[in-house]
């Protein structure tokens, strides 16, 4: 079957025509047999046709609903999303779905590769909601859904004063207060004793539901998705940590005096969590001044900073975004004053799985939503890339959801580089970087603590509560055993269980078990970009320039039209001819190890 691509209005380059041309001539990596070859493929094919056409109609019902309930919380928003998503689920996890792909799973031999991943995938889609077990799935879409609430409409107090998500993390940005700092991030932290019972109710359900159709608990059927166990999964997270742990240890004791110094203090073992900027100590930004682009947003707009992430994707090639864009994401904050409340964390939404794209956020002209306005449009240009015929709708998902998030972090870090933003305009044409400087905001903003931030204190602590069930009277407990061990970073003081400090992070709370791709991402960009750096651009990985390289757009088209519909394993071996790896991200960082050792001579390093 000849494949119709690009099936939007693209902007066609020579580039782009020849991957049409490589497409149309092999069929395109996804194409179905024009024929079924087998009765138990034309079986799969009518049974497929139904579930991707229904899949692809109750998402969309469900979407929209949880859109206005997440950008305009309400009961009744809320209880237009709980129906949504039951009648999502009455079809998603019905019986007579779950039996039928179990009964062609049985005759894998007879399929074509294409039909089992769909039909593994309307498998793991069952199981999310089961209808094996209605009340089951009935209470956990009514406990989903009032956490989601509970999180979107959460009034954050300073002093008895109502203070936003952006004005906490412009405080931990600026003020050199240790007293007030301390007093923000423990404002900052008051929305975990409000989610703690419902999180407390979402352990039992979460799993129950996974047990449904067969999986231990929550985390496995997660990490499923992946083709891994809970301990596969735990071990790959475990070797990056090992892998990258002594450029940790010497990026820890260099922050660890450097903050000292700033904050006039004696040299802590343990990082105190309120020193840096990040609510979580997962980003350490704004801690080399040279390095600090803030000041250099502040004369821009925050459309401006949406519109140059877009400019980002159309200078390789990419379409521009479409118009539905513009006119239905939620791009900005509530303005001071209007009473709606909206989830306050960056997200975007293919909503209907095919041209309706979304994102949600509360841009700000600074360096942190410069950042993620790159990463929320990769997901963006991943839902326009895989959103074609050759892609059935059970399938417009990422190879796995770290290549959905890892895209946008690729592009946020080409977007960080010096000569792209001196080609922007956001640094002067003369600017004279000090190549050290930028290589450790890098590695410290972006990189290198997030990693034991995700694999360490994230996913350990999901894992310990849904495979291993651990009490919620150990919850906090755990989760500082976890900073401490893994980050090496301390509470101000003491935290007792009545808060629940996991759950002022929005993913423990709608996105459950999900966490260890951000971790997975992270070392896939750098697998990326020295893949382009190299390969495709000929520039050194530590500073170069995508502007207007349509080339790259190329590649990394080649591997967002695929959506899921390959290996992710393969697709990464395609792509960079490698498995997934650390050694690219400590090549990159390899400049800053002599650095360091040199800075941190005659100190103690680590914290153990
Ligand atoms: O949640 C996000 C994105 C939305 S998918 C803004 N990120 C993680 C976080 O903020 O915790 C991006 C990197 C890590
Ligand atoms: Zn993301």
């Amino acid at each position: 079957m000849a494949s119709v691509w690009p099936l939007r209005p693209l902007k066609v380059t020579a580039a782009y025509l020849s991957l049409a041309l490589l497409l149309a001539t092999t069929g395109g990596p996804t194409a179905r047999a024009a024929e079924p070859t087998t009765a138990w493929q034309a079986r799969a094919d009518q049974f497929l046709k139904l579930v991707n056409a229904g899949y692809q109609a109750l998402y969309r019902v469900s979407n929209e609903a949880q859109w206005l309930a997440s950008t305009d919380v309400s009961p009744v928003h809320d209880a237009a999303s709980e129906a949504a998503n039951q009648a999502m689920s009455a079809f998603t996890g019905n019986p007579a779905v779950i039996d039928e792909a179990r009964a062609l799973l049985a005759r894998k031999a007879d399929l074509a590769p294409l039909t089992v991943l769909e039909l593994e995938r309307v498998l793991l889609n069952a199981a999310e909601g089961p209808m094996t077990n209605p009340e089951l799935v009935r209470q956990r879409i009514a406990a989903e859904t009032k956490q989601a609430s509970v999180l979107n409409s959460f009034t954050f107090r300073l002093n008895g004063r109502e203070i936003t998500a952006n004005q906490i993390d412009s405080a931990l940005a600026t003020n050199r207060n240790l007293g007030e700092r301390q007093a923000v991030w423990e404002a900052s932290k008051e929305s975990g004793r409000a989610l703690k019972p419902g999180l407390v109710e979402l352990q039992k359900l979460r799993n129950g539901v996974a047990r449904e159709l067969g999986y231990s608990n929550y985390f496995a059927l997660q990490v499923a998705g992946y083709g891994m166990t809970t301990e596969e999964m735990i071990a790959v997270q475990d070797d990056f940590m090992r892998e990258l742990r002594p450029l940790y240890r010497q990026l820890h004791t260099w922050v660890k005096y450097e903050l000292a110094k700033q904050y006039h203090q004696p040299v802590p073992k343990l990082i105190p969590a309120h020193w840096l900027n990040n609510r979580w100590g997962q980003e350490w930004s704004g801690i080399v001044a040279a390095a600090d682009l803030d000041n250099r947003f502040t004369n821009r707009t925050p459309e401006s900073i949406v519109k140059t992430a877009e400019q980002f994707y159309t200078g390789l090639g990419f379409a521009k975004l479409p118009a539905g864009f513009w006119q239905r994401s939620d791009l900005y904050p509530v303005k001071a004053g209007d009473p709606r409340k909206k989830n306050t964390h960056a997200s975007c939404w293919h909503v209907d799985l095919d041209h309706d794209i979304r994102s949600l956020m509360s841009v700000e002209p600074n360096e942190r939503w410069f950042y993620t306005a790159h990463h929320e449009l990769g997901h963006g240009y991943y839902f326009m890339s895989y959103t074609r015929p050759e892609v059935p709708p059970l399938l417009r998902i990422g190879a796995n959801p770290a290549f959905h998030e890892g895209i946008g972090e690729l592009i946020a870090l080409a977007a960080g580089q010096v000569p792209y933003l001196q080609s922007v305009g956001v640094l002067p044409a003369d600017f004279a970087p000090n190549q050290t400087d930028f290589l450790l905001n890098d590695a410290l903003a972006h990189s290198v603590p997030f990693i034991y931030w995700a694999s360490g204190t994230m996913t350990h602590w999901e894992a310990d509560v849904y495979a291993h069930d651990l009490s919620p009277a150990q919850w906090n407990a755990r989760w500082w055993e976890h900073v401490k061990k893994f980050q090496g970073i301390a509470p101000p003081a003491d935290r007792g269980e009545e808060l629940c400090d996991a759950a002022t992070k929005t993913h423990i709370n709608d996105n459950p078990c999900y966490y260890y791709s951000y971790a997975i991402a992270t070392v896939l960009k750098f697998q990326l970009h020295d893949h382009i750096a190299r390969h495709i651009l000929h520039q050194p990985p530590q500073s170069c320039n995508y502007a207007n390289q349509p080339a790259v757009g190329d590649f990394l088209r080649r591997i967002l039209v695929k959506g899921g519909t390959q290996n992710w394993r393969e697709v990464l071996r395609e792509a960079t001819g490698e498995d997934l790896s650390t050694k690219a991200m400590t090549q990159y960082f390899q400049p800053l190890m002599k650095w360091l050792e040199e800075q941190n001579r005659g100190r103690e390093i680590g914290w153990d």
